[in-house]
C-alpha cells in the first residue's frame, strides 16, 4: 500500500507545477508551494502561468476537485519534492533556492518522511542537503549514519522531460532514482510509481546527479559537432545538410542538426555544471559549449556580409528575421540564440529589420521600442519586403514559405529548411 497520502511540491515552475498536477491527477492530495504569491493565487484559481499542452485543463480539474492546492508556506506532508531553479552565473551554480527550500522543509519533517530533490544540481548537492537538514533537525536521524538508523529518507531524481511534451514525458519517460541509501531509493520509487509508467532505475545520488548533467552534455557535444561541421562545410563549399543526411545512412552514425547556436535553459547551461565540478578534466564538454556559443557570431558575420553586398549595390537592405524562440514550436526565449542574433542586427543602423515570431504578441527583450525594427504577423509580407531573409527557428508556421517565394533574395538559412 502506498504510504504517501500527502505530497508537497516545492517550486511550481516548468517542472514542479506539471509534477504536482500529474500527482494530483492520480488521486494524491498535493500541496504546491511557491514563493511567488501571484503564481500561487493563479493556480488556486485553476489557472497556469506557463505554456504547456494540456496543462491548463488538467490543472483546472485537479484544483476544482480539491486534490491540488497552492500556498506560499510549507506544511506537514509525507513526501517533499523540491523542484526549484538552480541558475548558473559567474562560473558557479547558484544553490540558494535549493538551500532555502530545504530550510523551509526542515521544521515540518517527521519520522517516516521522504525528501526528493529534482532540481538540476552539481554532484554532491543531495549529500550537502542531508547535512543541512541534519543540522536543522538534530532530533531526527538522516540517512548515511554509521549505525544505519534513519527517520527521513532522502533521494535525488532528475526530470528529463522535453518542453512541449511535458505531460506525456513525465508519465512515460524512464526515471533515474538516486538514493542516499538503497532504502531511500526504494522509498522514492514508491512516489514515482504513482504516476510513471516508464522504468524506475535505482542508483546512488551522485550517479543520479551526474546522469542529468551527462544527458544534456552529450546532446550539447553532438550539436557542437554538427555546428562545427556546418562551419567547415561553408569553407569547403559543401552542403552540410546533404552531407549529414548521407552520413546518417551509415548504421552507426547519427549526426544531429546544425543551427544558429544552442538555447534553452538546459542544454546551454547544464554542461557548465560539469565543467565547474571538474575544470581540468572536462575539456571536450567545455569546448562543445564554446563551439555552440560561438555559432551566433558566425551567423552574424554572414548577415553582415550580405548587408555589405546589398549596400555595395546601392541598397539600404531590409533584413527579414524568421523566429526568436530557442527552438521550433515553443514560446520560450531563454538563452535563445535567435533572439541574441536578432538583437545584434537590430543594434546596427545600416538596415531595416522585420521580425516574425508566431509565439510572441510583441517584440521581446531589447528589440522592443527600436526605431528601425518592427514585427510582422504575415510571413509572406515579411519575405516580400526583405532583401535578406534569415531563417533562425524552423517553426511549423514557416513551412508555407516556398523556395519560389525567396527568389532574388539573399538567404541565410541556419536550420537547413530550404537547403
Ligand atoms: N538543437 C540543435 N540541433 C539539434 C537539436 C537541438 O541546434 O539537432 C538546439 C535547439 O534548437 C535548441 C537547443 O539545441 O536551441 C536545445 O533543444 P533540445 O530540443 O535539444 O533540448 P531542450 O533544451 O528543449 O530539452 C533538453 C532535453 N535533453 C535531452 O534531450 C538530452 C530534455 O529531455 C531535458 O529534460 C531538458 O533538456 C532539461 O530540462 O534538461
Amino acid at each position: 500500500m502506498n504510504r504517501l497520502r500527502t505530497i508537497s511540491v516545492i517550486g511550481l515552475g516548468y517542472i514542479g507545477l506539471p509534477t504536482a498536477v500529474v500527482l494530483a491527477s492520480r488521486g494524491v492530495s498535493v500541496v504546491g508551494v511557491d514563493i511567488n504569491s501571484d503564481v500561487v493565487a493563479r493556480i488556486n484559481r485553476g489557472e497556469v502561468h506557463i505554456v504547456e499542452p494540456d496543462l491548463d485543463a488538467v490543472t483546472a480539474r485537479v484544483v476544482q476537485n480539491g486534490l491540488l492546492r497552492a500556498t506560499t508556506s510549507v506544511s506537514e506532508a509525507d513526501a517533499f519534492v523540491i523542484a526549484v531553479p538552480t541558475p548558473f552565473h559567474d562560473g558557479k551554480a547558484d544553490m540558494a533556492y535549493v538551500k532555502s527550500a530545504a530550510a523551509s522543509v526542515a521544521p515540518v519533517l517527521k519520522a517516516g518522511d521522504l525528501v526528493v530533490l529534482e532540481s538540476t544540481s552539481p554532484p554532491g548537492t543531495t549529500e550537502a542537503m542531508v547535512v543541512q537538514l541534519a543540522a536543522l533537525r538534530p532530533d531526527l536521524k538522516f540517512p548515511g549514519r554509521q549505525d544505519g538508523a534513519c527517520d527521513v529518507r532522502v533521494a535525488y531524481c532528475p526530470e528529463r522531460v522535453l518542453p512541449g511534451r511535458v505531460l506525456v514525458e513525465l508519465v512515460e519517460n524512464d526515471r533515474v532514482i538516486g538514493g542516499i541509501t538503497p532504502e531511500c531509493a526504494a522509498r522514492a520509487e514508491e512516489l514515482y510509481r504513482i504516476f510513471c509508467t516508464g522504468s524506475l532505475l535505482r542508483t546512488d545520488v551522485r550517479t543520479a546527479e551526474m546522469c542529468k548533467l551527462t544527458e544534456n552534455s552529450f546532446r550539447d557535444v553532438g550539436i557542437a559537432f554538427a555546428n562545427e561541421l556546418s562551419v567547415i562545410c561553408e569553407k569547403l563549399g559543401v552542403n552540410v545538410w546533404e552531407l549529414i543526411r548521407l552520413a546518417n545512412h551509415h548504421p552507426r552514425v547519427n549526426i544531429l542538426q546544425p543551427g544558429p547556436g544552442v538555447g534553452g535553459h538546459c542544454i546551454a547551461v547544464d554542461p557548465w555544471f560539469i565543467v565547474a565540478a571538474a575544470p581540468e578534466q572536462a575539456r571536450l564538454i567545455r569546448t562543445a559549449r564554446e563551439v555552440n556559443d560561438a555559432k551566433p557570431a558566425h551567423v552574424l558575420a554572414n548577415i553582415k556580409a550580405a548587408i555589405a553586398g546589398a549596400r555595395a549595390a546601392g541598397i539600404r537592405p531590409t533584413v527579414g528575421v524568421l523566429g526568436l524562440a530557442f527552438k521550433a514550436d515553443v514560446d520560450d526565449f531563454r538563452e535563445s540564440p535567435a533572439l541574441q542574433i536578432a538583437e545584434a542586427i537590430a543594434s546596427w543602423s545600416n538596415c531595416e529589420v522585420i521580425v516574425s515570431e508566431p509565439h510572441a504578441e510583441a517584440l521581446p527583450g531589447r528589440l522592443s521600442g527600436l526605431k528601425h525594427v518592427r514585427m510582422s504577423g504575415d510571413v509572406h509580407e515579411l519575405i516580400r519586403e526583405s532583401h535578406i531573409v534569415v531563417m533562425l527557428v524552423n517553426h511549423r508556421h514557416y513551412k508555407e514559405i516556398s523556395r519560389e517565394d525567396l527568389e532574388g533574395k539573399a538567404i541565410i538559412d541556419t536550420r537547413g529548411v530550404w537547403s
